[in-house]
């Protein structure tokens, strides 16, 4: 499928995991794709796999407004327009809420919180002209509690509810805006928790499916959800969980 042939797309944390598959799979798609990412050395080993004469590298911390003002710009001045852009970049905090610090709980909410918002502000007058896409990466952990983990789910659901408003403010001028929430995927933000045996068999009892996700799935979703096929779809946080989010949260029996 070529569905994004002379589009221009954004997906930031490019450099691992989602990111990185999301980016694969628009330029597979023919996409002029804008990796973007602050670890320079892994966004620019994707970056190295893709086509150069479609392919742009920008080395920024998405925490940072006025770095993510430059983003979309550059990639205007570049390509031409945006048709789409991949909120993505995110990072993890778990702990006991009296071990959160201040930095920590800063961090977790100026990245998944404020990073989607500066993204999506700053993109907002391109999407206009080309009636564009955005995507924002929530999670399960958005649209629901998990045990340990307040500032990341108090981030994530801020990225679910950011998602609804802006399909509100945006649909009269034609921009689309969804999210995705997985349940756990195989990345590099999981690497650790992938290794204990013991909770990821607590985790394979709790998703229907009875496996983790991986990062292509959630790829997919995403291109799914910037093309003409979900046309009529603005305001939806997808579920990508195998089917965690459709219990009510009583143990299996049996
Ligand atoms: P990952 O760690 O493999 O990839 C995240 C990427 O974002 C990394 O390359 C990292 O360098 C980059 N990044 C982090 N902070 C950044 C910043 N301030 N500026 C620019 N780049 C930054 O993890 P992933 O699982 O692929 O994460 C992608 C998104 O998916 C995140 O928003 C994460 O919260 C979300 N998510 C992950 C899971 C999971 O189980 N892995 C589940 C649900 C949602
Ligand atoms: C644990 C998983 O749901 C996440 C990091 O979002």
């Amino acid at each position: 499928m070529q569905r994004f042939h002379e589009k221009v797309v954004i997906v930031t944390g490019a450099g691992s995991g989602m990111g990185e598959a999301t980016a694969r799979r628009f330029s597979e798609e023919g996409a002029n794709v804008v990796l973007v990412d602050y670890h320079a050395e892994n966004v620019n080993r994707v970056a190295a796999e893709l086509p150069p004469e479609r392919t742009m590298v920008q080395v920024v911390d998405v925490s940072q407004s006025f770095a993510v003002n430059a983003m979309v710009s550059m990639t205007v001045a570049k390509f031409g327009k945006l048709d789409v852009i991949v909120n993505n970049a995110g990072v993890h905090e778990a702990g006991e809420p009296t071990e959160i610090s201040d930095e920590r709980w800063q961090k977790v909410m100026d990245t998944d919180a404020g990073g989607v918002f500066f993204g999506c502000r700053a993109a907002i007058p391109h999407l206009e002209k080309t009636r564009g896409v955005i995507i924002n990466t929530a999670s399960v952990s958005g649209t629901g509690g998990d045990w340990g983990m307040s500032p990341y789910n108090a981030a994530k659901g801020a990225v679910v509810n950011l998602t609804r408003a802006l399909a509100l403010d945006l649909g009269k001028k034609g921009i689309r805006v969804n999210s995705v929430c997985p349940s756990l995927t195989r990345t590099g933000m999981t690497e650790e928790m992938l290794k204990d045996e013991a909770l990821i068999a607590k985790f394979k009892e709790r998703i229907p499916l009875g496996r983790i996700c991986e990062p292509e799935e959630v790829a997919a979703v995403i291109a799914f959800l910037a093309s003409d096929d979900a046309s009529f779809i603005t305001g939806a946080n997808i579920a990508v969980d195998g089917g965690v989010s459709a219990s009510n949260g009583q143990p299996a029996q049996g």
